[in-house]
């Protein structure tokens, strides 16, 4: 925001500005949208109001979970992406750009003919989409166009390393593009098996060009790709906390290989772990569920490492600074700064989200809080808080950066009050999540009180919290639609986009951490030895459903 910054970088070009800021604007536009459904939903659930004739609690729950966890990500992490690639590789080209428009031209078609479904209460099937519900087969389409989106976008990022790669011969790649290519690599693979699911089975069993359907395969088959969904979210805003927050506290990354080698282990493990959403089904034996919560609990490593990996670097900032003591290096972190103190506080909730992420993948654990309103709550913390508060700090400096604005100070503050709001919102709705839960109650259910039933009734005073905690969230969203506003209308200027530099003397980083063909091959034969003998048993033992529309 100083004037020396505003000589410190070269803005960003036309070009890549516009591709960035499409993405992003698309984002909080569904944030928008998903925030409504999301309001209703809490205040349903709650007991206070009930819907107006015609709009089912399980439309407006699918158009809330398609919306946030579907677009608002996808569309946010892709912009941010290409601006980070663009930041640290060079303009973009002429291909890469291509690709990216395509991308999102599909995508943009698919979400809005996969909203029109929604809305016309064609596909009340939930963002999981399972069968045997069955939706209109242009809704799956639609998913299928989003995703083939995704794939160009994924394809554009690719190129644009590739050709810093054979211009740069025998350099090590920038942090930020390595990180890039590692989050859409793993969304490459990971989207096969919702491909499959949707391309092989949904898609001509919805047409009725065939009658039944295997559903224990469909489901392996959405949590094949489920899972590194979430890491797909996760993992761009670990690019913030590794590369972004310490250029903006003023430090510097602890260690470039930790970091790479971090991101190389989520890629390798958070395919083959699928099953640790399906613990309670039945048809995959006991010793194919140990197996994949095993490597679930492997996945867990580098997520501990990123952790130490945070601490080391806020610390050593702090001694730079010359404070002393344990917790010294607290006080002299920006607190004042949103592009820190947003994605801070998504870090400091990450560690009783993880946490409850470990409670989920422990099988008895599990068995107590699978489908209860504990796993809402679990992941409105890890998804809703600790990634979406990242991508709104992200959001205070990427949209200047790439309208050739600045943050200002009245901006800035604004956007503390965002986060206060968010994370107090939280507190309640996720909070009385997690305790209903513990407590027995379901998610995924509308307002019932199960026929005055006296477990059920000590739901209800949970649930009004829960409904408290809805209505403060969504003056966060609306506080946050009315930041973005501003931000488009700031004063022109210079915004850095920060990228941080490793600390003088670390340890080098091994070459064998961009041989892609190495990374590939582990993952591949990780979920080859996770999947194939489960799958091929439910291939050959499954039974077919027909549809059903259950709303
Ligand atoms: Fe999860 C269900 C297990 C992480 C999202 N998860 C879900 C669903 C979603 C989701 C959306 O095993 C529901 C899907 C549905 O609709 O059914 N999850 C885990 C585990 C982890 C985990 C083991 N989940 C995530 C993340 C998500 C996410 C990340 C989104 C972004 N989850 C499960 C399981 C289920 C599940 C089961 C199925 C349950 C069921 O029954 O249905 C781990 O990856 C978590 C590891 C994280 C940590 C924390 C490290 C802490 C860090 C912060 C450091 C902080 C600093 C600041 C430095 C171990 C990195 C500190 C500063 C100070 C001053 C103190
Ligand atoms: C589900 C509220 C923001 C992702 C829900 C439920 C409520 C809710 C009440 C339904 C519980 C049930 O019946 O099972 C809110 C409110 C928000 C908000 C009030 C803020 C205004 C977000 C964000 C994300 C998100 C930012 C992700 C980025 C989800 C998902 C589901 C869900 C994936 C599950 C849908 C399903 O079970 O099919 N939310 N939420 N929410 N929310 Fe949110
Ligand atoms: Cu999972």
């Amino acid at each position: 925001m100083s004037t020396s910054s505003i000589t410190a970088g070269k803005p960003f070009h036309e070009n890549d500005g516009q591709l960035v800021l499409a993405h992003v604007l698309f984002a909080f536009a569904a944030l928008l949208l998903g925030g409504i459904a999301g309001l209703l939903q809490a205040m349903v659930r709650g007991g206070t109001i009930t819907l107006p004739h015609g709009i089912g609690y399980y439309q407006l729950l699918t158009a809330h979970g398609v919306l946030m966890a579907l677009i608002f990500t996808t569309y946010f992490i892709i912009g941010f992406l290409y601006g980070g690639v663009a930041k640290t590789t060079g303009r973009l080209l002429p291909t890469t750009l291509a690709l990216g428009w395509t991308g999102f031209l599909l995508m943009s078609m698919g979400t809005a003919v996969g909203t029109v479904f929604i809305l016309l209460n064609k596909a009340t099937v939930l963002y999981t989409f399972y069968a045997p519900m069955k939706a209109s087969p242009y809704f799956y389409v639609a998913l299928a166009l989003v995703v083939v989106g995704s794939w160009l976008s994924g394809y554009g990022i690719f190129y644009q390393y590739n050709y810093w790669r054979k211009t740069h011969p025998g350099e090590r790649s920038p942090l930020f593009s390595f990180m890039s290519v590692v989050t859409m690599l793993l969304w490459q693979v990971a989207t096969l098996g919702v491909a499959a699911e949707v391309l092989i089975q949904l898609i001509p069993w919805s047409f009725g060009w065939v009658d039944t359907i295997n559903v224990l395969l469909s489901r392996t088959l959405f949590w094949y790709f489920g899972h590194p969904l979430v890491y797909f979210w996760l993992l761009p805003a670990y690019i913030c906390w590794y590369v972004v927050i310490p250029k903006v506290i003023g430090g510097r990354i602890y260690s470039d290989a930790l970091a790479r080698l971090s991101f190389l282990l989520l890629f390798v493990f958070s395919i083959p772990v699928g099953f640790h959403h399906q613990l309670m089904e039945p048809g995959i034996s006991q010793f194919w569920k140990f197996l994949q919560v095993a490597l679930t609990l492997m996945v867990v490593v580098p997520s501990l490492m990123t952790a130490f990996s945070l601490f080391a670097t806020f610390e050593l900032a702090g001694r730079a600074k010359g404070v002393r003591g344990v917790f010294g290096w607290l006080k002299v972190l920006p607190w004042n700064d949103v592009r820190f103190f947003a994605p801070f506080m998504g870090m400091l909730i990450f560690i009783p989200a993880g946490a409850g992420g470990v409670i989920n993948a422990s099988y008895q654990l599990d068995e107590v809080v699978h489908n209860t309103l504990w796993i809402t709550g679990h992941f409105h913390l890890t998804v809703a808080t600790s990634v979406a508060l990242t991508f709104f700090g992200i959001a205070y400096w990427l949209i200047p950066a790439v309208t050739n604005r600045r943050l200002t100070p009245r901006l800035n503050k604004l956007g503390l009050w965002q986060t206060w709001i968010w994370v107090i919102g939280m507190f309640f709705m996720s909070g009385s999540m997690h305790t209903v839960g513990l407590l027995g109650a379901p998610r995924r259910t509308a307002y019932t009180t199960y026929g005055d039933n006296a477990q059920a009734s000590g739901w209800i005073p949970y649930e009004v919290v829960m409904a408290i905690g809805g209505m403060i969230l969504f003056v966060g969203v609306l506080l946050m639609i009315y930041n973005i506003y501003a931000l488009l209308q700031a004063p022109a200027g210079y915004e850095e986009f920060p990228i941080g530099e490793e600390l003088d003397g670390a340890e080098p980083t091994p070459k064998l951490f961009e041989r892609w063909g190495v990374w590939l091959g582990i993952s591949v034969v990780l979920i080859f030895v996770a999947y194939t003998i489960p799958v091929v048993e439910m291939i050959q033992t499954g039974v077919g459903s027909p549809g059903y529309k259950t709303w």
